[in-house]
């Protein structure tokens, strides 16, 4: 649609473009097939879907030329909550300037139709103001809040005029109703930096449980050795004193390089099913797929199952964005009657929604082989699921007889 014309031929160009973005309908992908979820032809929230009145001055006065004050560009990595009837995203995202900022999208059909609220979050400060927000993972507790915790990212302290020297560590806000929202102290670790912590939905053994990546820098998780679960007696004033490695990061696995939480387990009667990120590096840079595991209902330290492999990694379209060949998650939603939204990123640029239900997630995790480690291990793998149909055809063709099968 050709935007151009007086102030309002404009303006009213601009207004239908945005309706019918968000008036679109979302389809399955009919080209894509695993079994495992389904993908969907456009994603669920970009850029584009950001309230006009939050980039252009809409007074003609003070902006004759309709320009956009304030661009967007990004809309990604949103958490996710079912609230009310609703999917709610609390999505990140980012202006031209560089600078997260979160606001919430609610849709009532949780793959299609996400409308942002009037106006951003304005997340609280602590006493040490924050300068970027962002990967908000929601969780509604226990004991009766939402929690909301989120990178906060400062200037290192010992930057010594190194301008781009930051720090990562975990901000902690929490709702009853996802309106007001009260900020409380940054979780303390052993860890100097924090990203990717998540709180765990159930009290364990009375005690907050919160998932960490422990990291050596703001990049770098060096040898933090990979997924952590500390515990923290209060959220009042969240302090964890030692963390355990429950996915530790391998040699030539999808998260070699480093691994986070993705959103707070689901409690399945299987186990928790965790949904986390793993990254390897490569001649073109970092590349961010997602994969899946189970920990133990009665002891969430313990791996009870690891598909091999990635669960799902960008592709097509979904590999360019702002920092490309980046899948990424921290929000999924599940139903009572078993369906699971999973809202994904692509390439820091744009969110995704993908489904699938517990009972294929849990089949998924406990019946794909774990990873052989080496190449002769994964043939190994193939070959016995190459003979192990070979075998189940060759007994359903000697139940077949030749003629049903003519005619
Ligand atoms: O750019 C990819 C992702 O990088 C970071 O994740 P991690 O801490 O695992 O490297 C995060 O900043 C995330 O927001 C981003 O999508």
């Amino acid at each position: 649609m050709n935007i151009a014309g007086s102030f309002d031929e404009k303006l009213a160009a601009l207004r239908l473009r945005h309706a019918a973005l968000l008036n679109k309908e979302n389809a399955i992908d009919p080209l894509f097939y695993n079994g495992v979820y389904e993908r969907y032809v456009d994603p669920v929230v970009t850029a584009a879907h950001v309230p006009l009145e939050w980039q252009f001055d809409l007074n003609p006065d003070t902006n004759p030329h309709l320009m956009a004050r304030m661009e967007m560009n990004a809309a990604l990595n949103p958490g996710a909550i079912f609230w009310k009837g609703k999917y709610v995203l609390c999505v990140r995202c980012e202006g031209v300037d560089r600078k997260s900022f979160f606001a919430l999208a609610e849709s009532d059909t949780g793959v299609d139709g996400f409308r942002f609220q009037e106006r951003p979050l304005q997340v609280p400060e602590t006493d040490r103001p924050d300068v970027n927000l962002y990967d908000m993972r929601f969780v509604a507790h226990e004991d009766g809040y939402v929690y909301g915790i989120f990178c906060t990212e400062r200037p290192h302290p010992e930057a010594n005029g190194d301008v781009s020297a930051a720090e990562a560590q975990c901000g902690v806000i929490r709702s009853k109703d996802l309106e007001s929202w009260e900020r409380l102290p940054d979780l303390k670790s052993p860890s100097s930096q924090q990203r990717n912590a998540v709180l765990h939905p159930e009290f364990v053994d009375g005690r907050y449980a919160i998932y960490t990546r422990p990291q050596d820098g703001f990049v770098d998780a060096g040898s933090g050795g990979g997924i952590g679960l500390g515990f923290a007696e209060d959220m009042a004033n969240p302090v964890i004193k030692d963390e355990v490695i429950i996915d530790r990061r391998a040699y030539h696995t999808v998260n070699e390089l480093k691994n986070g939480q993705g959103p707070a387990p689901l409690k399945t009667p299987r186990g928790w099913l965790h949904l986390c990120h793993g990254v390897r590096n490569t001649a073109a840079g970092m590349r961010y797929v997602l994969y899946l595991l189970v920990t133990d209902l009665n002891d969430p330290t313990k791996v009870i199952a690891k598909p091999g492999g990635y669960f799902l990694a960008p592709q097509f379209e979904e590999r360019v964005g702002d920092v490309s060949n980046v899948a990424f998650t921290n929000g999924w939603i599940d139903r009572e009657d078993g369906r699971v939204f999973i809202y994904y990123a692509s390439s820091d640029t744009r969110c995704h929604v993908a489904t699938s239900t517990v009972e294929r997630l849990l089949d998924y995790a406990f019946n794909t082989p774990p990873d052989g480690l080496s190449t002769r291990k994964c043939v190994a793998q193939r070959n016995d699921l190459i003979t192990r149909n070979q075998q189940y055809l060759a007994s359903v063709a000697k139940k077949t007889p030749v003629v049903a099968a003519a005619e």
